[in-house]
Parts: structure tokens; C-alpha cells; sequence
């Protein structure tokens, strides 16, 4: 809570509530945003290292830039594979691949393309914006894994119809996979609780899950060093890193993995 000298410190009595609402919960959901991956050195989006040259994300992760200059797109997304290979998951993916096992009805939403939740361990999750490891064919739709860092040729193209490949994520503008945004809603109106873990909480329709949580009556617990546009919903908001908080309230989680 906000200390006498305005910083934010934490301690256990800050968690009681949340620790005994957990302790009889069973269906938890998660939504992350690229604030949990900062701590294992990725820039986030709003971040002002977020910048690539003087681009925005919004400017180039979109269908017009790529028609227009894809060896540029590719450049920009060569760069974000270059930062994300080399990173290790941090205590808060750690925390969250453990939770998949104490909590039985667990699901996990992100927004992040990294891959670092599936490299810290988390099995069941939801990619709602693809995945920067996967190249698709945008003639016949082939998904492929490629972890070439750097990539071989930029722009890559398709080995079997000779057309330029794209990275097999959701760009601004264009609609979010149907099956994977409605699992998405099914399990954010059927929770109990919601975690919202470092995101801004801009971009939609990832912004609205939460919301979807709350209109059902799940609790919604935010972590963020800062304050959002869904604050004024959470019936949590911590101040502070993703990897500094999960593992207090883990700490403090009289639940087992039964491991
Ligand atoms: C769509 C993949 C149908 C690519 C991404 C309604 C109103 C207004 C606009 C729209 C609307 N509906 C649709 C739109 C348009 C748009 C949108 O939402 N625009 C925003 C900018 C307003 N949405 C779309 O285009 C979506 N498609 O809706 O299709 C349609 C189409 C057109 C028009 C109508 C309907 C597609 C959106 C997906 C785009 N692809 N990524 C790539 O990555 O290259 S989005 C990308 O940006 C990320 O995936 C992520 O979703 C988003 C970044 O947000 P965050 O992850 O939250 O990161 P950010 O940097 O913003 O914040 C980090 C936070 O972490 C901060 O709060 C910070 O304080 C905190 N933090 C920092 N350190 C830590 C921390 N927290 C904890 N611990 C720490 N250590």
C-alpha cells in the first residue's frame, strides 16, 4: 500500500484478502500483457523503449505496412526476435507455471507474442495475438515454426509456393482467430476470478475480457506499476512488477501443488 514517503511497499497484510479469496477458488484466469515479459528485458509497446527507429507498433503491425514495405515489417521483426531469443522467463511466468498445477481450473490469456509462458512451463494458454516463432504462407495459409535468429532471408518466402511468408500474428486491424477469441470469452465468463498482469488495457477486444469477468462476478485483481483505464473495475490493484508481486502472493498461498 502507499507508504508515509509516497512509495508503494508491499507486505503480507496487503495480500490477506486476496489470500483468502484463493484459497477457495478454482477457476482462475490470467490475462497477460507485455508488462510481464519487461522484467526478462523485452521493451513493452507503451514503454518508451517501445520504439523501433521512430516507429510505433501500431504503425508497422499492420496489413498496410507489410503490403506496402514487408522487407521492413520483416526487419522490425527480426529486431523483436533478436531481443526475445536470448531471454530467460522471470519469477512471474515461473509463478504462473506453477499455478497451472495447484489450480484446477486455470487458464491462461495472452497478449504476448514471445513464447516466454510456454518457456517457463505453462501448457494451457491462449495466444490471442499469434506467435512471433511461427511464419504463415499468405497465399495458403501454412503455419511453420522458425526459430532462425537472424532469419535466413528477409522477407522469407514460402518454400513450396515461392510467396512471401508473414509472422503468424494478429496485426492492428485485422480480427483475432474466431475459435481462439471465443475460448478466450468462454473462459473469461466462467471464472471466478481474473488476474490482469501488466498490461496498459488499451488494445482491444483483449481489453474487454476483464470486464466480461467482471459483469459475471468474477473478482479482478490487477498488477501494473501503474494505474489503467481498468483500475476503476479491479477489486484488487496492486502497484508493482509482475515479478516482484506473484511471488509474495504465491509465498503467502496456503495451496500445494499436491506435487
Ligand atoms: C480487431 C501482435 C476487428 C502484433 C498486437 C475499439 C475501440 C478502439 C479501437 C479498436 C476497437 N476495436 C478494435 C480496435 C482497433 C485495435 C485497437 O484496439 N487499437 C488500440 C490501439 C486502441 N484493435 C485491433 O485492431 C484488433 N483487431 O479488433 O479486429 C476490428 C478491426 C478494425 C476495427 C474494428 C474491429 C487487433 C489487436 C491486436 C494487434 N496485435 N500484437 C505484434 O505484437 O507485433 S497488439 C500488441 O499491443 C500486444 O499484443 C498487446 O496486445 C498490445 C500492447 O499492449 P500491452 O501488452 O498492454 O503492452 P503495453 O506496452 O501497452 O503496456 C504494458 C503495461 O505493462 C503498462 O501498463 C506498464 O505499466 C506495465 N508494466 C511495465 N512493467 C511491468 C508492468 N506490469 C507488471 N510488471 C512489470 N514489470
Amino acid at each position: 500500500m502507499l507508504s508515509a514517503s509516497g512509495e508503494y511497499s508491499m507486505d503480507e497484510e496487503d495480500f490477506r484478502p486476496l489470500i483468502e479469496l484463493l484459497s477457495r477458488t478454482e477457476r482462475i484466469a490470467i490475462l497477460t500483457g507485455a508488462g510481464i515479459s519487461a522484467e526478462s528485458g523485452i521493451p513493452t509497446f507503451r514503454g518508451e523503449e517501445g520504439l523501433w527507429k521512430k516507429y510505433r507498433a501500431e504503425e508497422l503491425a499492420t496489413p498496410s505496412a507489410f503490403s506496402r514495405d514487408p522487407k521492413l515489417v520483416w526487419e522490425w521483426y527480426n529486431w523483436r526476435r533478436g531481443l526475445i531469443a536470448p531471454v530467460e522467463p522471470n519469477q512471474g511466468h515461473k509463478i504462473l507455471a506453477k499455478w497451472e498445477k495447484v489450480f484446477p481450473g486455470f487458464c491462461l490469456i495472452t497478449q504476448n507474442i514471445d513464447g516466454l509462458h510456454q518457456k517457463a512451463g505453462s501448457k494451457n494458454i491462449i495466444e490471442l495475438h499469434g506467435n512471433i516463432w511461427k511464419l504463415r504462407c499468405v497465399k495458403e495459409g501454412t503455419i511453420t515454426d522458425n526459430r532462425d535468429f537472424p532469419l535466413k532471408e528477409i522477407p522469407p518466402y514460402c518454400p513450396s509456393c515461392g510467396e512471401l511468408l508473414r509472422p503468424h500474428v494478429v496485426w492492428f486491424g485485422e480480427s483475432l482467430n474466431y475459435e481462439i477469441l471465443h475460448r478466450a470469452y468462454g473462459l473469461s465468463s466462467s471464472c471466478e476470478l481474473m488476474f490482469v498482469i501488466g498490461t496498459s488495457a488499451v488494445v482491444q477486444p483483449a481489453a474487454s475480457l476483464p470486464l466480461m469477468a467482471a459483469e459475471v462476478g468474477a473478482k479482478v485483481v490487477e498488477i501494473n506499476p501503474d494505474p489503467t483505464p481498468l483500475t476503476p473495475y479491479a477489486d484488487f490493484s496492486f502497484r508493482g512488477k509482475a515479478g516482484e508481486i506473484l511471488p509474495l502472493i504465491d509465498k503467502n498461498l496456503n495451496r500445494s501443488s499436491g506435487a
